[in-house]
Order: C-alpha cells, then structure tokens, then sequence
C-alpha cells in the first residue's frame, strides 16, 4: 500500500488489483466518509479484499447495484471481521446479479471498528482451511446470508458452472471510513525527499587484478 493519486477524499479505488486473501487485502486511504470504492473483478476468480472502518454498525450498507457497476457483471458483496470470520454475504438483489448489504441486514452483534469487505463473483465462494463455505450456500438467492462456518478465510470453491465474468464495480457504502487518512502534502515531500537521498548510491571502485600468464 503507498499513498497514490487514487486517495480522494470520500472515495478509494483499487490500486492494482486488490488481494483476495487475509494478508493481500488492500487497506482504504481517505478522508472523512468512505462513500465509494471503486475497481475491477478480471474474472470469475478474481476477488478483491478492503479493509475499512465501520463507523456506524447499524447504518453501515454496501452495494453494487448502481450504474458504476458494469450490468453484466454478477458481484458478489461479503463481510468479514479482521481475522477472517463470516459476518454476512449477498450475491443477488433487486432482480439483477448486483449485490446489496443493506442497513441493518447484518445484524446487530458486532460494534463499530475494521472489517474486511469482500467483492467477487457470484460464482466463485469463501471458503475455510476444509474447504466449508464461510456463508450459507448461495444458490442465486437474494437474501443475505449469515455464517455457515466459524473458521476463517482460507481459499475459494466455485459453486457451480459460469460465464465469464468480469467488469468494474462501484461499491456504494454508508456507515464507513476509510483506515488512513490522505498523507498531508508536506508529508508526502518529506517522504520523497527521503527517497531521494536513499537514491544517491555512491558508485563503486572496480578493482581488477592482473595475473601473469606461464
Ligand atoms: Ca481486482
Ligand atoms: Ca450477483
């Protein structure tokens, strides 16, 4: 993660591609409400892992079903906590193949603090270290699904045929900030400015031997 021109304020887009495991996910850089994040599944086993501050449990909302969202592309929207656990997941809403974690829908358990926030596809499942889906099975549904598994994320199982699947995404969110805030301007000179230095490498002295051939 490094400070990039993608850290605007209120949104945070992928920079690269966004990892899919515990220790690959992408940290959101931003300031004040954390409203959108934006980026791309590059197919049907693509997933990319945020983490982010959930600043409003009960108000906190992610979807996909907006028109930042390529039509074709069938998200799949999860949330889990930081050490991987099932929260709640959603493939389908509306009548479409875009996703939607609703205000209240999951549940009223966990506080306010960092989530990881999941987004695949529709065909391609969390799964724990035995290969049990972290989420009640999908089937298409429209409902959002709580935890199937009490393990964490180890991997992910197709679920069953698919089309290709890729696009952009939009994820709307409410109740969310991001992790770290924008670095000041004047951070950001003092860090190049180190980097700068750091480039300044003093050149070697190349020493070369004579021999005396027989
Ligand atoms: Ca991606
Ligand atoms: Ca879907």
């Amino acid at each position: 993660m490094g400070f990039t021109t993608s850290a605007l304020a209120g949104s945070y887009t992928e920079v690269g591609d966004a990892g899919q495991l515990l220790g690959t996910a992408q940290s959101t850089v931003g300031t004040g409400a954390l409203t959108d994040i934006f980026g791309s599944v590059s197919d049907v086993h693509d997933v990319d892992l945020y983490l982010i501050n959930i600043t409003n449990f009960a108000a906190f909302s992610a979807s996909t079903v907006n028109s930042g969202t390529d039509a074709f592309l069938d998200t799949q929207l999860f949330l889990l906590t930081t050490s991987g656990k099932a929260v709640c997941a959603n493939d389908n809403s509306g009548g479409g193949f875009q996703s939607l974690l609703g205000a209240g829908s999951c549940g009223s358990s966990l506080g306010n603090g960092q989530y990881l926030l999941g987004i695949g596809s529709g065909f391609y499942d969390p799964v724990d270290a035995n290969n049990v889906l972290l989420f009640a099975p999908n089937n298409g549904q429209e409902s959002v699904r709580g935890p199937n598994s009490a393990f964490a994320l180890a991997g992910y199982t197709d679920n069953g045929a698919f089309d290709p699947n890729f696009g952009a995404y939009d994820i709307k969110l409410t109740g969310a900030a991001a992790v770290s805030a924008v670095p000041e301007p004047a951070t950001v000179a003092l860090m190049l400015g180190g980097l700068a230095i750091c480039g300044l490498s003093a050149s070697r002295r190349q020493r070369s031997s004579t021999k005396t051939s027989v």
